[in-house]
């Protein structure tokens, strides 16, 4: 059966949502990222790198939340891209995402309103915000022009982005309209609510 190690409050939220679009039966392993649970040898075997997600399944251990959800929708053959053009655009996405939003979010959101005043750096803030803008603005020039990431319907392209932009839930989106309305139609699906309201 399908084990997945990692909190809903962290970026184990998209490999949830996937589970649940994919309605697979899963054990969820409730680690919340940086707790001792993560540093266990146990775990480490797992995932050296001490980080969540994880999962197990039929015997593959695998780490990093865009390369699971992949697997998981390719294995199942839901949500996955259907011909080689919207396979690499879906890559596309997820790679980008990584690389130009995923840590930039997470550092804004933290020294913005998350950690407690006294250890907010605004300078942090300030400087994820001046990379953040940018890459928004090419992602909107994208949903300005197609209703989903890759292909005429909600896909893994999709659910990784819109997973990895929970925290763009809590920004103001006005300059980037587009974004603003396919993110709501990503996270009014009802996988997505059930894992927000576990997060929430
Ligand atoms: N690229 C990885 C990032 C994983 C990651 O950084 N997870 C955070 C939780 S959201 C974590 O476990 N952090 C622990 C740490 O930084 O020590 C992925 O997408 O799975």
């Amino acid at each position: 059966m399908l084990r997945i190690h990692g909190s809903a409050k962290s970026r184990a939220s998209r490999t949830l949502w996937m589970a649940k679009e994919l309605g697979l039966t899963y054990e969820h392993v409730d680690l919340l990222p940086r707790s001792a649970l993560t540093k266990t040898p146990a775990y480490l075997a797992l995932n050296p790198n001490a980080r969540v997600p994880t999962i197990e399944d039929d015997g593959l251990v695998l780490y990093e939340s865009m390369a699971i959800n992949l697997y998981l929708a390719k294995k199942h053959g839901k949500l996955y891209p259907t011909n080689p053009r919207d396979e690499a655009l879906t890559l596309q996405w997820s790679f980008w995402e990584t690389d130009r939003l995923d840590r930039q979010l997470v550092n804004y959101s933290n020294h913005s309103t998350g950690l407690p005043e006294a250890e907010r750096k605004p300078a942090i803030a300030e400087a994820n915000w001046a990379e953040i803008v940018p890459a928004m603005d090419v992602l909107e020039a994208a949903l300005s022009k197609s209703q989903w990431l890759a292909g005429d319907a909600f896909s893994v392209a999709d659910l990784n982005v819109a997973g990895a932009l929970y925290r763009g839930l809590f920004l103001d989106l006005t300059r980037w309209p587009s974004v603003a309305s396919w993110l709501g139609r990503c996270w009014d699906r009802p996988a997505a609510k059930e894992v927000r309201a576990m997060r929430e």
